[in-house]
């Protein structure tokens, strides 16, 4: 899936800004026909979630549907064009109407909804979408829902949240990424798939294959462009098979450390003219695991990073490129390389940006704390098939170097996990990754309840733990926190023998409260927790990273151990540094383990 551009043969329409909005808590909209418009004086931010935005009309906690509506001009250019609409992300699924007609739907959240609205689309008119948006999730979903039924018929009443969910982070509803629409020729391409590799220190390798919709071309072409503007490498014009492979001499592979990046040209001819062309920027670079290492062009590299989330306030989880940039200027700030986005894939320009800064990342599928005991056929085939698409379109991302297929499975900590269903299941959607892409490790962080028994440790390249050792259990006493650590990191490496990831740690600090004692929620025992896990972790000779849990505080839904906020963040929410920014600053230094 091709993110949308503009060049001489495509255009691009952002449909951003003010939305009409309605609540249809009822779920009446689409039998009144609200598909061709509806009643409303109410108006929403586009991209954003509508739980701030809109938390004086009672929507702060909303979980159902909503129905968005936009009139917009199409200019005429687009009359001889093929015309797609693009909803980035809508969460946590969508249907969509253009001009009164049903134009397409997703049950996947946090991934792009690309439809073609060729039919329905008037260019040189006026043309209304809309879109109906519902946040709600079930067993079948990725990620899983929960009622709060659920819980009283489990006797798990003091877990209950409010709304109830299976995660720690709110459930946000809206339309959360740009709306384009874009053109694109009649014949046009698809797809792109970026493979590179290192030839030999000075040669760089890319393979690349494309997909097309429609028969009328006769040749593909590329060609990578360097950042002045050179051509570096190029196929001949005459291959007509969708697959090529370009040799690139005196190469400038892409590291964090130097992200060099080419804009790779592709291009389809017919009667020796260009009909179609599209660009993008890549890196050429390859990840590997060899024993305990990471390897990144064959240079060892320690993952120093966050857990983070998409969540800012009032915009919810919808984009916003001023805390994009924020947030990067931070990690460098700290001396971070990497963070996972937990726990669903990031807006693309994410990515995007990671790439230029060189910032390392692992890309997770929402599938968090799946609840075996309610996992059906359908939850392992939308399981699948949202693997597949996100790794159709995160897949030329030269950051993006680890998947994580999912976050603390049994986090219920449920005997029937273990009785081989849970493992079949975990075969299935690994070996199915596996076989999308076998160039990057794939893993599944796995929680102190589902224990080391947990089989996603078999299948996984590299062993992620999630530990809260010192915060859940064992609060407030670091010498066992510590001890309980290590015990797991060693037991694991004995009996797994794969390198080891520490994909969460950390504990809730209120910005502004201190002790001279060790007390928790406050700043110094947060970076002192912090402090001891880093010094335990690079001890260990087979552990290839740490990611602090969280990168700022978040709202999460309503429960007693929340103040509003989960405040394992190092950063406040408006990205202020707490104690713990300062010592990971120092403890990161240059990049170079300090233990
Ligand atoms: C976890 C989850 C994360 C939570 C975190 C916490 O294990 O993966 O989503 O927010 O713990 O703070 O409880």
């Amino acid at each position: 899936m091709l993110y949308p551009i503009r060049n001489a043969f495509r255009d691009i329409l952002e449909i951003n800004s003010l939305w009409k909005f309605r609540v249809d808590s009822e779920k009446k909209g689409e039998n009144e026909k609200w598909y061709n418009d509806f009643e409303s004086d109410i108006e929403i931010a586009v991209p954003g979630s509508w739980n701030e935005q809109l938390e004086e009309l009672g929507l702060l906690h909303y979980v159902g549907l909503a129905w968005y509506s936009r009139k917009f001009f199409l200019p005429t250019h687009f009359s001889d064009k093929r015309i797609w609409l693009r909803i980035g992300s809508a969460d946590f699924s969508s249907r969509v109407w253009v001009n009164g007609s049903f134009a397409g739907e997703s049950e996947f959240g946090f991934l792009p909804n690309e439809m073609e609205i060729t039919t329905f689309a008037r260019a040189g008119q006026e043309n209304l979408i809309v879109i109906s948006v519902s946040n709600e999730l079930d067993d079948d979903s990725i990620p899983q829902g929960i009622t709060a039924d659920h819980y009283t018929n489990e006797n798990r009443m003091r877990e209950e949240t409010n709304p109830p969910t299976r995660f720690d982070f709110s459930p946000f509803g809206g339309i959360h990424r740009p709306v384009i629409v874009h053109s694109t020729p009649a014949t046009c391409i698809r797809g792109v798939r970026v493979n590179t590799s290192i030839a030999n220190s000075l040669t760089g390798k890319v393979e690349i294959t494309a997909e097309t919709d429609g028969k009328e071309f006769d040749s593909f072409s590329s060609e990578l462009i360097d950042a002045k503007g050179a051509s570096v490498s190029r196929s001949s014009p005459e291959e007509v098979a969708l697959r090529t492979e370009l040799i690139v001499n005196d190469c400038h592979f892409w590291s964090n450390d130097n992200p060099h990046l080419y804009t790779l040209n592709v291009a389809l001819h017919k009667d020796g003219k260009t009909v179609d062309q599209y660009s993008l920027k890549i890196g050429i670079r390859e990840v590997r695991i060899d024993g305990d290492k990471l390897l990144l062009n064959g240079k060892e590299v320690f993952l120093k990073g966050f857990g983070k989330h998409e969540d800012f306030a009032v915009i919810g989880r919808g984009l916003f490129l001023p805390l994009v940039i924020k947030d990067f200027e931070l990690m460098k700030w700290i001396n971070a390389n990497s963070f996972r986005t937990s726990h669903y894939p990031y807006a693309e320009e994410v990515l995007s940006y990671a790439d230029n800064r060189g910032i390392l990342v692992i890309s997770e599928a929402p599938a968090v704390s799946l609840d075996f005991r309610h996992v059906t056929p359908k939850t392992l085939e939308n399981h699948r098939q949202f693997v597949q698409r996100m790794v159709e379109r995160d897949y030329n991302h030269p950051s993006v170097i680890i998947w994580s297929i999912g976050n603390e499975p049994n986090i219920v900590g449920d005997e029937g996990y273990y009785d081989g269903s849970g493992r079949n299941y975990w075969k299935e959607v690994f070996d199915f990754t596996r076989s999308l892409d076998n160039s990057r490790p794939i893993t599944v962080p796995n929680c102190t309840r589902a224990g080391l028994e947990d089989p996603v440790f078999e299948f996984s390249g590299v062993l992620s733990i999630n530990r809260y050792y010192g915060w859940y259990e064992y609060p407030g006493n670091l010498k066992l926190a510590i001890e309980k650590l290590e015990l797991d990191m060693e037991e694991l490496h004995a009996r797994y023998k794969k390198p080891i990831l520490i994909t969460e740690f950390g504990a809730d600090s209120l910005a502004g409260s201190h002790s001279t004692s060790l007390q928790m929620f406050t700043e110094e025992y947060q970076a002192k927790l912090i402090e001891e896990y880093i010094r335990c972790i690079e001890s260990k000779p087979y552990t290839i990273g740490e990611m602090v849990w969280n990168f700022a505080d978040f709202r999460t839904p309503q429960h007693f151990r929340r103040v509003v906020l989960n405040l394992k963040g190092v950063f406040t929410r408006d990205r202020e540094p707490k104690l713990a920014a300062f010592k990971l600053k120092e403890l990161w230094n240059n990049g170079r383990k300090v233990f």
